[in-house]
Parts: structure tokens; C-alpha cells; sequence
């Protein structure tokens, strides 16, 4: 769905030509020759439906070499490297929970990047974008109106090697019943409709979250103190 949309704008060149909702909207669903071979050297089918899920990716090993260059990059950073981010929100159950702070020292304790925060008070066509994939499903309109029921969100892009897939592990399984202690959902949480936060589940997804509640102007280019001891491979 969103690929059509942002990422073969987003993989013209840098993050820069990145566009948010608005203008991607209004823009071609054609995918250009060059991007469709880029994809298909990086090994991945960015029309594939269901939405890009990393578990069932064949991923490059990071610094083992692979050629960087054939790897998509949008306002996601470039997959599989440690430029990768992932859109991380905190919903309002975490927010009234009042464990904020523990959830952001688990990103930064992993050594991922903190690229961008803020607290939001969605809007429901916000909302309704974000889970847009979801719009068939019974519990939609219960949905929509909890993460837009007046308590904040907190918005969020962390940045660093397979940010997505680990942020996804560190998340846990989507019902916390079945998120392994260790998991911030199943440390924290016991309903599906409750369940902390949120997570990119694929560089797709990744990229129209971070696009849909980020302005480019926003996400911070910086290299923290422990960054390259965090980051190398030998
Ligand atoms: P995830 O948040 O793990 O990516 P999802 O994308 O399938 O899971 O669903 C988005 C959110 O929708 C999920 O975090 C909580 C809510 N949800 C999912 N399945 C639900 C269900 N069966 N009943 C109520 N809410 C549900
Ligand atoms: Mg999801």
C-alpha cells in the first residue's frame, strides 16, 4: 500500500526527497526501472502484500561486506545498515502507566539512537493512517478511538543496526499473553487492546510511519558518544 507511495520518491536520492503524506498522496504509483532493479538486487518486493514483514526476509549480513549501495534508503535510513530507523510510539496506556522512562532507557541501554521524540495528541485521520492496514478488522473503531482518547502519545525514531526487527523483539508479540518476559509487552502488559507501544514491523512500514508522524526537519543527525563501539564489526 504505502510503498506505491513513498519509498520510490524517498529512494530517488537522500532522505531530502523523502515526502510526507501529503504530497506522496499526489504523486505517481509507478515504480521507475532503476528503483524496480535496486529492489530486486536488495531482494525484496516492495509491492509485496502483505506489507514488508523483516521475519520473512533474507537479510545481507551488516558490514560483512554486501554491496551498501544496492539497498533501499528513504527517511528510514538504508536497510540493513546501521543507518536503519523505526517509527517507536508509545501509546497511551504506556504514557498512563507512567513507565516512559523505563522504555526509552531499553532503546538507549541496546545502544540504538534516539533520532527524534514527541508527545502527540493524534488526530483521528492521523490515527486512522497509521493503522490504515487494520481498517477491516472489528476492533478498528475501538482502536481509533483509544489512541486518540486524549492521553499523549509519545512518538518516536530510533536509529541503528536492524533497528526494526529488534525493536519488533524488544516490543514482543502483539497479544501480551504471548510476548516472552523480557518483552516490554510482556513485562508490562496482559491485553491485546493495552499493549504499550507500538513498532515498524518492516522497512515499509517503517518508512510511511516515520514519514506520516515526522517532518524530515525533525529527525537529528548526530553520533552519540558509544556509537562506533556500539555499531562496529571488526
Ligand atoms: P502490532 O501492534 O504488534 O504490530 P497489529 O499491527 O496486528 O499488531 O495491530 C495493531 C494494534 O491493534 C495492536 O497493537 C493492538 C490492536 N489489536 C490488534 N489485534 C487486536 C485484537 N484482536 N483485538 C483488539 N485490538 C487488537
Ligand atoms: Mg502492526
Amino acid at each position: 500500500m504505502f510503498a506505491r507511495l513513498a519509498i520510490p520518491n524517498a529512494m530517488r536520492g537522500t532522505a531530502r526527497s523523502f515526502s510526507t503524506r501529503a504530497g506522496a498522496a499526489s504523486r505517481s504509483s509507478r515504480m521507475p526501472l532503476a528503483l524496480a532493479a535496486t529492489v530486486a538486487v536488495a531482494g525484496i518486493s516492495l509491492y509485496a502484500r502483505p506489507s514488508l514483514h523483516l521475519e520473512q526476509i533474507q537479510r545481507p549480513i551488516v558490514g560483512a561486506g554486501s554491496d551498501v549501495s544496492s539497498r533501499p534508503t528513504t527517511i528510514a535510513g538504508t536497510f540493513t545498515t546501521p543507518s536503519e530507523r523505526s517509527f517507536i510510539m508509545i501509546k497511551p496506556d504506556g504514557v498512563n502507566r507512567q513507565i516512559v522512562g523505563k522504555i526509552l532507557t531499553r532503546f538507549e541501554e541496546r545502544g540504538y539512537k534516539l533520532v527524534a521524540i514527541k508527545s502527540v495528541l493524534p488526530s483521528k485521520e492521523l490515527a486512522r493512517e497509521h493503522y490504515g492496514d487494520l481498517a477491516s478488522k472489528p476492533f478498528f473503531g475501538s482502536l481509533i478511538d483509544y489512541i486518540t482518547g486524549g492521553t499523549p502519545v509519545i512518538a518516536m525514531v530510533w536509529e541503528g543496526k536492524d533497528v526494526i526487527r529488534q525493536g519488533r523483539n524488544m516490543v514482543g508479540a502483539t497479544n501480551p499473553l504471548q510476548a516472552l518476559p523480557g518483552s516490554i509487552r510482556g513485562d508490562y502488559a496482559v491485553s491485546v487492546g493495552r499493549n504499550i507501544i507500538h513498532a515498524s514491523d518492516g522497512f515499509e512500514s517503517a518508512t510511511k510511519e516515520i514519514g506520516l508522524w515526522f517532518d524530515e526537519k525533525e529527525l537529528a543527525s548526530y553520533t552519540p558518544a558509544a556509537w562506533e563501539q556500539v555499531m562496529a564489526d571488526n
